[in-house]
């Protein structure tokens, strides 16, 4: 452990002098949110000075240098992080005690940046923890939006987007960095010059804007490693005020180079998985890219010079999903255009360093750009990419049987479009699934043509979560626990949960961790209480589906089941379960109107269910507002039941069935995704497993012969009298019927098969419910689920990416 203060009254009398020069106040007269930004201050300080150590010590050991390219990090809060991981949470929160201060209310005044969407941006976030435990020089390289994911506020039950305004206080962690400002062109067209018999290209008439680096340090469990997190903002690349404009009086006008380059790093898109195609979209996915190219390369000439041929040695360049597919052409653009390489070359250069992850098989989620829209936008960047898709056509056997067949379906360039995967694919040496499902299907389905070709660039790399966030922090009652039974190792190393397993068989231990489950949903409970004004009552079981709103996620078919519970527990007098709290939460894409209503639907089976006195004894629904990192670290300890219930094959892995499984929940899943591998681990009969598997739902796609409507008229009791409530006015009084949903499940077929999951789903659910009667059995799944857990862990992950990767 590096310690940055040898005892409390270091720190307090290294926090005062911060707070003095910081405020011009004494800690005693600074106010709340001062005495935040000082603390977060002197932490960011002694990171810095030890990120600069990591940076010398690579240097000096030559170190591979990885840089992790992500259009998301959602890297959550970070004082208490920073604090646990540089071991002094303890000593800081005494020293505040003794200052009159209280730590848990400082760390909430920090801003919750939401740089990201969803699973994908915060599985970039707990890799940069990762790497940094794990000793690698490893860099985030993203956007640093104005504007992150909305705020979500609910109103009569709708959804209502807020803008995020995340920076407005002043953000503590970041430096800005003027000096490593790159600057970035778009438009204009290529000119061919003749210099020494070699063709030389460049761009005339490009409009430039300014990208300027914010660096936001990463600290590494132990605090032996500080990486840092690298952020792009747009800025104009020169001041253009327009005086005379502005002397007739338009202001808007005189400043319309600044609006025009701040735009493109305004705002986050918030389709997650779903189609953007904007202009805006593509300048930021170029500008994070070739200011990041240019930044790793100009580290790379200060430590090793023009010596080309030995980037993919020293540099590893990871593009995560294909947002950053640019990565590939823009450094074929540099190494050809700036540092006069030949084509093969520059290459070599780039498919050595160039490695990628797709994170999702969804359709719509593919991205594809129009080729005159990106040819105007970027100009030499098309003219490489047609020269590789050229070269690519060239490298098949026209003699073979079917090349025809092949080359469509892995050609970059095709229907006028230029297609992102099949770039990142060709640019790259590794290409990997995040669990073993979504690699197999990768495989044999979506990238089939590829794996023929070159099977070996395939690889696996199952997700993980920091178990420093998602337990240590998140969960400090158990983490406690824990330690007091195997120590602290686990916090270096996850596998070492497994010494957990002997505790099974101790009563009072198993009593202990359903005491700890029952203070943390206490206190969400209480943040639930707050924030919507709703009791919940700890003493019912915490049934949690909390990730984005889509459609193969099935949100509704948790309601479904949830309806159908309401109505046989007011019908039918046989009808048992134990008490439960049904917590949903997320955001849905603001023009995802399926996703929307599905969220207005359970907060209108909320508003009905929890003023039914009938029933709201046993069953109550909660819709959580605003999910975010903060709010998610209150909701994963509370769980005991975890929903994942994707349409078999959807779900690439999800990684909130992780952070779940380490807090303890059971999985009631579907055989999808990372669940698999959960069952694996954990075995089946410590979890809920129903549904179509994979397969299954395959057969049924080749049939053709689903019909929803059969579902429905052979069980007109119970599913006929769900769907019916949709549109008959039981949960219509807060904002109106659900006619489209069930549009979406008669008239559209059922798309995702929520009629068909249905029953096997709610037995599933009943037998989990029931188990629960037996608390000292439940306790026993429950810790078996958190000592299977440490393979999960994104150290492991990071570990195979390292050595089967990036060989840093
Ligand atoms: C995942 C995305 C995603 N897959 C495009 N794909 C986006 C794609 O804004 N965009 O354009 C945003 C997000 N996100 C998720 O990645 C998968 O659905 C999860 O199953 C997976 O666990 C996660 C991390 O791999």
């Amino acid at each position: 452990m590096t310690t940055i203060f040898q005892d409390k009254e270091q720190f307090i009398d290294e926090y005062r002098l911060v707070v003095k020069a910081f405020t011009g106040k004494s800690f005693e007269e600074a106010g709340a949110t001062d005495r935040y930004q000082a603390l977060a201050r002197l932490i960011a300080g002694h990171a810095r000075d030890i990120a600069s150590e990591s940076f010398t010590e690579s240097s000096r050991k030559h170190k591979k240098r990885v840089y992790y390219f992500s259009i998301e990090f959602l890297i959550g809060r970070l004082l208490d992080n920073y604090l646990l991981n540089f071991g002094i949470r303890d000593l800081v929160a005494e020293a505040l005690a003794d200052m009159g201060a209280d730590l848990d209310e400082l760390c909430e005044l920090e801003p919750d940046p939401a740089l990201g969407n969803g699973g994908l941006g915060r599985l970039a976030a707990c890799f940069l923890d990762s790497m940094a435990h794990e000793g690698i020089a490893g860099y985030g390289n993203g956007m640093r939006y104005r504007y992150g994911l909305f705020k979500q506020e609910i109103v009569n039950g709708r959804q209502h987007e807020v803008a995020d305004e995340w920076l407005s206080g002043g953000y503590p962690w970041e430096v800005r960095r003027q000096d490593r400002a790159v600057r970035i062109g778009f438009g204009g067209h290529v000119v061919t010059r003749e210099k020494n018999g070699r063709q030389v290209y460049s761009v005339e008439g490009a409009s430039e804007v300014l990208a300027v680096p914010y660096d936001i340090p990463v600290v590494g469990f132990g605090g032996k490693t500080v990486n840092k997190l690298r952020v792009w903002s747009a800025e104009p690349a020169e001041e253009h005020f327009d005086l005379e404009t502005f002397n007739h009086g338009d202001y808007a006008r005189a400043d319309a180079d600044r609006a025009n380059a701040e735009a493109i790093s305004a705002i986050l898109y918030p389709n997650d998985q779903g189609e953007h195609g904007r202009l805006l979209r593509l300048k930021q996915e170029y500008l994070f890219v070739a200011a990041g190219i240019s930044s790793l390369l100009r580290t790379y000439r200060e430590e090793y010079g023009s010596d080309w041929a030995h980037l993919s040695d020293r540099v590893a360049i990871h593009t995560n999903d294909t947002h950053p597919a640019m990565c590939g052409p823009e450094l074929m653009r540099v190494l050809l255009d700036e540092e006069g390489l030949e084509w093969d070359e520059a290459w070599e250069i780039v498919t050595k360093t160039v490695s990628f992850t797709n994170h999702t098989i969804l359709p719509e989620a593919l991205e594809r750009w129009p080729i005159d829209t990106f040819s105007r936008l970027l100009p030499r960047i098309y003219q490489i990419i047609e020269e590789i898709n050229r070269r690519w056509a060239e490298s098949f056997d026209t003699a073979a049987e079917g090349w025809q067949e092949h080359f469509r379906n892995t050609a970059i360039l095709w229907d006028g479009e230029v297609r992102m995967a099949n770039l990142s694919v060709i640019c790259s040496h590794s290409i990997n699934g995040v669990a073993k499902l979504h690699t197999e299907i990768l495989e044999s389905t979506v990238l089939r043509d590829f794996y023929a070709l070159t099977p070996k660039k395939f690889n696996n790399k199952t997700n993980g979560i920091s178990p420093r966030r998602f337990l240590a922090e998140a969960n400090p009652g158990y983490a406690s626990l824990i330690s007091s039974a195997i120590g602290t190792g686990w916090l270096d190393d996850a596998s070492e949960l497994e010494r957990l397993l002997p505790f099974k068989q101790d009563a009072a231990f198993l009593e202990k961790v359903g005491a700890t489950k029952l203070e943390n949903k206490a206190r969400l409970a209480r943040y639930v209480k707050r924030e919507t004004g709703l009791v919940i009552d700890p003493a019912s079981i915490f049934d949690v589906q909390v990730k984005r709103f889509h459609a193969y996620k099935r949100q509704l078919l948790n309601v479904f089941k949830v309806i159908d519970l309401y109505q046989r527990l007011t019908t039918d007098p046989n009808t048992t379960i134990e008490p439960t709290t049904f917590i949903f939460s997320g955001k849905a894409a603001s023009s995802y109107t399926f996703a929307k209503e599905v969220i207005r639907l359970i907060n209108s089976v909320a508003d009905v269910v929890n003023k039914d006195p009938r029933v709201n004894e046993l069953i109550k629904v909660c819709f959580i507002p605003n999910f975010r990192v903060s709010n998610a670290q209150l909701i994963y300890p509370a769980a005991e039941i975890s929903e994942q219930i994707s349409t078999a094959g959807k779900e690439a892995s999800g990684t909130s069935n992780m952070k779940l499984m380490m807090n303890g929940a059971l999985t009631l899943g579907t055989l999808d995704g990372a669940n698999i591998e959960i069952v694996d681990l954990a075995g089946r009969e410590n979890e809920g497993i129903f549904g179509l598997t994979k397969p299954e739902v395959q057969e049924l796609k080749d049939k053709g012969n689903y019909l929803a409507w059969d579902l429905l008229n052979d069980d007109p009791e119970r599913l006929g009298r769900v769907v019916g409530s949709l549109t008959d006015g039981t949960f219509s009084k807060l904002s109106g019927g659900f006619e489209s949903i069930r549009n979406e499940v008669m008239i559209n077929n059922d798309p995702d098969l929520v009629l068909l999951d249905f029953h096997s789903y709610v037995d599933a659910f009943e037998k989990l419910n029931h188990d629960w009667a037996n608390r000292t059995l439940w306790n026993r799944r429950a810790l078996h689920n958190t000592a299977m857990s440490g393979w999960f862990s994104s150290d492991r992950t990071i570990r195979e990416y390292r050595d089967e990767i990036w060989g840093a």
